[in-house]
């Protein structure tokens, strides 16, 4: 089993203790959901859980029941709020988990990239 290290001088460690403000759009038990600094569409919104998780793999192998169930469910409500706005490229979004080196993730606090408002383009392919 992997050994997950978790920095809490991370900088969304810091916003959800209140030591930095952000742009929040919800918040719930186990989750925050707010506004990216550097948006790259339209919409673009993180969801973190509230625990110390640094990638999707360590919050899915090791959070509990609740905070999975919650942090997935706000994912969907910001997913959906998204989808309806209007937009160039009508509706739809993108979702995106950066996680590990590879992956190139600046801040090791789990957080998913809620993107739309715009024609986004293939990614994959
Ligand atoms: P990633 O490369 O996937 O780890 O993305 C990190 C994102 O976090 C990036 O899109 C910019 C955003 N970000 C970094 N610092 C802050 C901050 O202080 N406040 C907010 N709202 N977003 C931040």
């Amino acid at each position: 089993m992997m050994a997950y290290r978790y920095d809490d001088q991370n900088v969304f460690a810091r916003i959800l203790r209140g030591e930095i403000p952000c742009k929040k759009v919800r918040e719930s038990t186990h989750a925050l959901a707010f506004h990216d600094i550097a948006p790259q569409a339209p919409v673009h919104v993180l969801v973190i859980p509230k625990g110390p998780y640094v990638t999707y793999d360590h919050f899915a192998l090791e959070a509990s029941e609740d905070e999975i169930v919650d942090f997935t469910r706000m994912v969907g409500e910001i997913c959906a709020m998204t989808e309806v706005q209007p937009g160039m490229g009508g509706g739809g979004y993108r979702m995106v988990a950066n996680s590990g080196e590879a992956a190139i993730q600046d801040v090791p606090h789990l957080h998913v990239h809620i993107l739309g408002g715009r024609l986004l383009g293939r990614m994959l392919r």
